[in-house]
């Protein structure tokens, strides 16, 4: 079966793989967010898709993201591990180690910030094009 649009397959309730492609590739998540399909992805566009992905984040569904949910993946993989740390800590406000829905919906968009290279608001396709081509870098690809 082909996916709608290969966006919708980071919005199906599989538990883990979905996650970890999101953590894997911020881009990904970037460019499944372009709600209005206007071709670029505003700032609530992007908080809207990351806010939608809290409860696959939520493994144990105690309602809240920690690194209980994570527990197989951050001893298996010491690499998702670190990752997971680092979007727990910019998303956790109150410091304790917890992420709330509403913290989630409230943090930072650092993602968003890095590949918005104009600042206008918007990340459009080319931007999209440079965060992909940063990120391969970043991995030595
Ligand atoms: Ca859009
Ligand atoms: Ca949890
Ligand atoms: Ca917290």
């Amino acid at each position: 079966m082909k996916p709608l649009f290969p966006g919708l397959m980071l919005f199906l309730p599989v538990a883990f793989p979905a996650a970890a492609q999101g953590l894997r590739d911020p881009a990904a998540l970037l460019a499944s967010a372009d709600a209005d399909h206007d071709g670029r992805i505003s700032r609530s566009e992007f908080q809207a898709a990351r806010l939608a992905q809290f409860d696959r984040f939520d493994r144990n569904g105690d309602g809240v993201i920690s690194r209980a949910d994570f527990g197989r993946i951050v001893s298996m993989r010491p690499q998702a591990g670190a990752r997971i740390d680092a979007l727990i800590a910019e998303a956790d406000l109150d410091h304790d180690s917890k992420v709330t829905r509403d913290e989630l919906a409230h943090a930072p968009a650092r993602i968003f910030d890095e590949a918005d290279i104009n600042h206008d608001g918007f990340v459009d396709q080319t931007e999209l094009e440079a965060a992909r081509a940063r990120l391969r870098t970043m991995r030595g690809q």
